[in-house]
């Protein structure tokens, strides 16, 4: 039996991050993560923030503050954003760790010795005012092609020309603004790609399941040949480069950006007081299955300069069993901008929607293997057909006809609750206020032809969704929760149980006691989606954490909740998006350009 090892790309430290960052690479990693557990799986859920490298310099130049402070905020509000989306890592781990500076240092040397490692000595600007060497995109100057005034030294962004920071008129430094600015010549190091490339597309011709959108990218790069690749930099933030003549160096964000999903293993495992079972995963781990998530821009990294990284250390060093990319989530048919505030942000999404309707609605169009498109309209289709129509809809309905037809004797809330059944303390209650309708599942009546035919098809529809899910096609996944919810609405309309109860009250209470059979179903079901709302709904069913935990394999059982059990009746669970929202919404967010 394999072990899980699951990683999603590393989020940039500088910034909040928008939806198409989550759904690329964070949220179907969680909903994998989530999946496997239900399954009974080992699985270890690693992330960690990327902080090193000129955009945590240049924000934290922006925001005045000291490099590793801005680190240390940003880390926490990213943190505190994913975890109130429900992403369950088991560690949100940093690159600027001492764990990632041990292994980065070690793997660099692994590689020296093994003759992968290249010295090179190039001329790069130098701004004596700063006391620096100027990364590309440290340097001002009008662009010769076009003209425009705020050229940045690696690209145009008034002709969109590339540019090398020679092709500009008057550089000048964008620290400081001086003009003060010579060619110096500075050495850097290269990984001889081109030695490894080789073996690189031997492992990458291993994996014949991998999804066409990552092999393609892999064997365009491989394709087009691989050159020696300069992993240094003049900079101060970052780890340094143990190597004579390298003072005052460090290795490129890129370089050790990747090793930090070990360091954060190795974060974990010292958190947790077993400080070598990192090494457990991630060397000599022939047990261990690793699935990597990322949006396709991160593509050649993974399929190409991190396992030459690791190939080149010549140890047993655990490499990518699947590599699953993500194309990108546009926002009303242009680009997510961060610039322009264009699009819906984290933080903010939150603050307008729980996380479950996110959660749901990005997965459901997750850019799996073409770009997709966000806009309002569609978010609120997805959102009232789905989860509040569908979904929702069941689950109340259900609740609401039994515990009217069937309460509590004495009624009132929080009475009759099981022992060992989960409340809220005190108030028996889901959102605190007491007074919510409590039922007993009813008990008579027998299966029949109908009853068992709704088991074969709930288990056909979860065989389907587990199948999906363990091929990580999450579209499918979603087509197939649909179809395992609507077969609640299908049968709940077609039995009529307020009409059996009035004719034959035996057969209308165990009509009844299946439909809340199937509430628990798709509750249990649905949570590595909807998480929140599973437990929402697990609670008002008074299901017992043992009860609420478990397998994939047993959710399906019709006959789990027997009678005489009681429940509350939830809160409505979603809510409808009306028109005029969705107006307000889409000018809201149109971004400062609108
Ligand atoms: N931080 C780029 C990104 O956030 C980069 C990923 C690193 S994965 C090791 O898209
Ligand atoms: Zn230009």
């Amino acid at each position: 039996m394999p072990r899980y090892l699951i990683t999603s790309a590393l989020p940039y430290v500088n910034g909040v991050k928008h939806l198409g960052n989550l759904v690329g690479s964070m949220l179907p990693a969680d909903v994998y993560a989530r999946f496997l557990r239900m399954e009974g799986e080992e699985v270890l859920y690693i992330c960690a923030t990327d902080e090193h490298g000129t955009p945590a310099e240049v924000s934290a130049m922006e925001a005045g503050m000291d490099v590793r402070a801005y680190c240390d905020m940003m880390h926490e509000i990213q943190k505190d954003i994913y975890a109130r989306f429900g992403l369950s890592f088991d560690h949100f781990g940093r690159s600027s760790s001492k764990e990632n500076a041990v292994l980065t240092q070690h793997i660099y040397k692994k590689l020296e010795e093994n003759g992968f490692i290249e010295e090179r000595t190039i001329r790069q600007i130098y701004s004596l005012d700063d006391e620096r060497f100027l990364p590309d995109r440290y340097v001002i100057g009008t662009c010769s092609k076009c003209g425009y005034p705020a050229a940045r030294g690696d690209q145009c962004d008034g002709c969109a020309s590339l540019l090398d920071p020679e092709d500009l008129i008057e550089p000048r430094s964008a620290i400081s603004g001086s003009r003060n600015l010579e060619m110096r010549e500075t050495k850097h190091l290269f990984i001889r790609l081109d030695l490894l490339a080789p073996e690189i597309e031997k492992w990458v011709d291993g994996h014949t399941d991998w999804p066409r959108l990552t092999v393609g990218v892999a064997k365009k790069w491989l394709n087009e040949g691989l050159k020696p690749r300069c992993i240094t930099r003049d900079l101060t933030w970052g780890i340094p480069v143990p190597r004579e003549g390298f003072e005052g160096k460090v290795f490129y964000v890129w370089f050790d950006a990747p090793i930090e999903y070990i360091g954060a293993t190795w974060e974990w495992a010292k958190a947790n007081g077993r400080e070598d079972e990192w090494k457990s995963w991630w060397f000599d781990a022939e047990d261990v299955y690793y699935v990597q998530f990322l949006a396709k821009d991160n593509l050649p990294f993974h399929t190409v300069i991190f396992p030459a990284m690791l190939l080149g250390t010549r140890e047993p060093w655990t490499m990518a069993s699947y590599i699953k990319g993500f194309s990108w989530l546009t926002y009303h048919g242009g680009k997510f901008s961060t610039s322009q505030k264009r699009g819906v942000f984290t933080d903010r999404a939150l603050e307008i929607f729980p996380a479950d309707y996110w959660r749901y609605f990005l997965m459901a169009v997750a850019p799996e293997s073409d770009d997709s498109d966000f806009t309002w309209p569609m978010f609120a289709t997805i959102v009232n057909k789905d989860l509040a129509g569908n979904f929702g809809n069941f689950v109340n309905r259900t609740l609401k006809l039994t515990a009217s037809r069937f309460p509590v004797a004495g009624g009132s809330c929080g009475s009759g609750v099981r022992s060992g059944a989960r409340t809220d303390a005190g108030t028996g209650s889901l959102d605190g206020k007491p007074g919510q309708p409590v039922g007993v599942i009813p008990e008579g009546g027998e299966w029949g032809p109908r009853e068992e035919q709704l088991q074969a098809d709930v288990n056909e529809a979860l065989d389907e969704y587990r199948r999906c899910l363990r091929q990580m096609e999450f579209r499918k996944a979603v087509l197939a929760l649909k179809k395992l919810w609507s077969l609640g609405n299908l049968y709940i309309d077609e039995r009529a149980p307020w009409n059996l109860l009035k004719t034959d009250r035996e057969e209308g209470a165990m009509v009844l006691r299946a439909c809340v059979n199937l509430v628990r179903t798709f509750a249990l079901a649905s949570s590595p989606f909807i998480p929140f709302t599973a437990e929402r709904v697990a609670q008002a069913l008074g299901l017992t954490s043992e009860e609420a935990s478990v397998r994939m394999a047993d959710v399906g059982n019709l006959r789990a909740l027997g009678p005489g059990r009681t429940f509350e009746v939830p809160p409505v669970l979603f809510k409808r998006i009306e028109d005029d929202e969705v107006e307000r919404l889409t000018r809201e967010f149109a971004g400062e350009g609108a």
